[in-house]
């Protein structure tokens, strides 16, 4: 095959998996693979993007709550079958970094997201109980003493759920464990000004970001 650039491959995948094409993204992604593209800039540079002007043809009225279903399988299957495995053949470390429970807060469905930054956080290293989504501040605090647990990962995609934030951050306090936990805090609407207000150890952009943060995190303490 003759030499498309990486960011000519990007926009493709962005533009098929905007179309809902699973069989052209599958394709494009499995060829910029093979061109030794990183998995993460596959998310970050192709996919992310798509589901963001997926959103906004969303919020236009173009596009109706199944074409946000099907978006949201299409990026499972192809984290699934395509990137988790090339994920995890570039490398993990070997050395067990620390424990992170992490989840969707309560009120909140959205996974996708959460469950790269759980399936990266793995690949570097570290243990992570995922609770799923919907997850109340209650079952947060009890993971966090079951598993005895470095750090709480909270994210949300709603303006309105990731107000939940804070109070997963209250009933750690009630509980006597905020002392024990750093919290960091992700997702679309979220920012680092708001994790600072809601008290919130530290914010991650992205999955990647995620990573470097939680092992800053480990070393501070
Ligand atoms: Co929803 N939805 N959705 N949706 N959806 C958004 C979030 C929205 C922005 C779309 C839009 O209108 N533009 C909008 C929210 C508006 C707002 O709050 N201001 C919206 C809405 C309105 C809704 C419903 C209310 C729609 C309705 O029912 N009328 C409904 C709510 C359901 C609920 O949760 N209670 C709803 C439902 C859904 C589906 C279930 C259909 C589906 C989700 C499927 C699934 O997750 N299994 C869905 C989808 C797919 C989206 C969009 C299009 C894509 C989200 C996504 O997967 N992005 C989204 C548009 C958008 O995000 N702009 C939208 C890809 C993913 C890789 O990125 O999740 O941002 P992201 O994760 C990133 C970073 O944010 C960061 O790292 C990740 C990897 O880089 N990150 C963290 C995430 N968590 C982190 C945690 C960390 C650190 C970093 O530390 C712990």
């Amino acid at each position: 095959m003759r030499g498309r650039s990486s960011m000519e491959i990007f926009n493709e995948i962005k533009k098929n998996m905007v179309e809902l094409d699973d069989v052209k993204v599958k394709q494009l992604i499995e060829e910029a693979l093979k061109k030794g593209v990183s998995p993460t800039e596959i998310v970050e540079k192709s996919l992310r993007p798509a589901m963001v002007e997926i959103g906004e043809l969303f919020e236009k009225g173009e596009y109706f709550l199944a074409e946000l279903v099907v978006a949201g399988d299409i990026f499972k299957e192809v984290m699934d079958e395509l990137l988790l495995p090339a994920l995890r053949k570039s490398g993990a470390e070997i050395e067990k970094l620390g424990t992170v429970v992490i989840g969707t807060v309560k009120g909140d469905l959205h996974d996708i997201g959460k469950s790269i930054v759980a399936s990266m956080l793995r690949a570097a290293g570290f243990e992570v109980i995922d609770l799923g989504v919907d997850v109340s501040p209650e079952k947060f605090v009890e993971a966090v003493k079951k598993y005895n647990a470095n750090i709480v990962g909270l994210s949300a995609l709603l303006t309105t759920t990731m107000l939940e934030m804070k109070n997963v951050i209250e009933e750690l306090k009630k509980a006597g464990l905020r002392d024990k936990v750093k919290v960091i805090v992700g997702g679309a609407p979220v920012t680092p000004e708001f994790a600072k207000e809601i008290g919130a150890d530290a914010y991650a952009r992205d999955a990647v970001e995620a990573v470097e943060v939680c092992k800053k995190l480990l070393k501070r303490k």
